[in-house]
């Protein structure tokens, strides 16, 4: 859009007063590693205020990077950066090749950094731009780890002494090395581990009696007050996850997530048929194509999409509006593969949005927090977006380059006898 624009003087938010149009003058990516790697879009315009978007594929980092730098960046230069939807669609549509995990973490960062932008333009934090708040502060869940339910036990203690009010729960399986979810060190956990990717082991029936033990044990010692989640990761069939939803109902899950692949969003039918245990699905949804049946047809309770997967807050608030004539919420994920500037827009999305449900929150390193400074803030099982403008989170630029990319690929899974499987 070249057309001329009605000129209009600002509040910057960043003590500078800015004009209209606000073309963008440059646009680079950082990439850093501060503990794992974040890919980091950076949007200048040509009135000084700047904008930052995620755009971290974890394992796949470097095909995010020159999809921006070949395909999206020389295509920005000189445009309004205020047509953050003309944008979105260009970057859309005008690729011809449409949705995938690459191309829409690209999209993504774009439009992040626009709505930062315009955000810091007009001296308002988004969650305002979106139409204000629907809440005061943002339901988080943490992740308890442990190699056996007694470890597991601990950990979910210690978050509900924290005062959490949801907690995931994944225990580690006996005489299966390397179980999902399962932590190698004392706090953080990093899927993406090796330059090569690590070999883990399944097994169905080894899972299927352990996961509704851990959580008898778990209400038994917790009582029924708090809410706990749990995460399948896409390793079940409709079948199996149709029987563990229902071992899993006397324990009352706020959740399971990802009980079976969702490329096929018929399978979901047979799931719900079986159980009342509420489904989330969607951390690795692009857009509203992978979740329009099991939407329409009420097939998942939470739809887990994110800012940064399902490019950006412009689509990730359309998927929000039809999931919500459902009557189905939001889970974003929020593992720390995805950096602080999604968590940041992620918190403003979540204090808008009406049908809000749960916000995932790993935390990240303290090196990460360094590097990308934030205005969010958690305190007692809640986090707040803050009220900076824009998304409040920022890059320190010296401080990155300190930290280079490392090559990290996820882990594999293969069953028992060899066979390849879902991680
Ligand atoms: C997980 C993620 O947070 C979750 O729910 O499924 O940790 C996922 O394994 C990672 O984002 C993969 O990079
Ligand atoms: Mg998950």
């Amino acid at each position: 859009m070249s057309g001329s624009m009605t000129q209009a003087n600002v509040h910057s938010g960043q003590d500078a007063t800015v004009s209209f149009p606000m073309r963008i003058r440059d646009a680079r990516v950082v990439v850093t590693s501060p503990g794992r790697n974040f890919v980091t879009l950076k949007i200048e315009t040509d009135q000084g205020v700047y904008g930052i978007g995620d755009a971290t594929l974890n394992g796949r980092e470097k095909a995010v990077v020159a999809y921006l730098e070949h395909h999206v960046i020389p295509v920005l230069i000189g445009r309004d950066a205020r047509q953050i939807e003309d944008i979105w669609q260009f970057l859309y549509r005008g690729a011809y090749w449409r949705r995938g995990p690459v191309t829409m973490r690209a999209i993504a960062a774009v439009d992040v950094a626009l709505w930062d932008i315009k955000g810091k333009a007009l001296g308002a934090p988004i969650y305002d731009l979106l139409g204000g708040r629907s809440r005061d502060a943002v339901m988080v869940y943490g992740h308890a780890n442990g190699g056996d339910i007694p470890e597991t036990i601990d950990a979910v203690g210690r978050y509900l002494d924290a005062g959490y009010q949801a907690v995931r729960a994944q225990s580690g399986i006996p005489g299966l090395e390397l179980a999902y979810g399962v932590g190698r060190g004392e706090l953080h956990y990093e899927p993406a581990d090796a330059a090569l990717p690590t070999q883990s082991l399944w097994d169905t029936r080894k899972y299927m009696a352990l996961a509704p033990k851990l959580f008898e044990v778990l209400r038994d010692r917790f009582g029924p007050e708090p809410r706990f989640l749990h995460d399948v990761h896409h390793r079940l069939t409709p079948l199996e996850a149709a029987q563990l939803g229902k071992r899993l109902e006397p324990y009352d899950l706020f959740w399971i997530e990802d009980p079976t692949p969702a490329e096929n969003q018929e399978a979901f039918r047979l799931i719900r048929q079986h159980t009342t245990t509420p489904i989330a699905v969607g951390e690795v949804f692009n857009t509203i194509w992978d979740a329009k049946d099991l939407i329409q047809e009420q097939l998942i309770d939470f739809v887990r999409a994110s800012v940064l997967g399902a490019g950006g807050l412009t689509h990730l608030r359309r998927i929000a509006d039809f999931a919500a004539l459902w009557q189905v919420r939001t889970g974003c994920h929020g593992a720390t593969d995805l950096s602080p500037v999604t968590m940041g827009a992620a918190l403003h999305f979540d204090i808008w949005v009406p049908n809000f449900g749960m916000q995932e929150y790993m935390r990240h390193t303290a090196e990460t927090d360094a590097v990308f400074p934030h205005a969010y803030t958690f305190e007692r099982g809640f986090l707040r977006p803050g009220d900076a403008p824009g998304h409040g989170v920022d890059l320190d630029e010296v401080l990155a380059a300190r930290f280079p990319y490392e090559p990290r690929q996820l882990p594999v899974a293969r069953l028992t006898d060899g066979t390849m499987w879902n991680w």
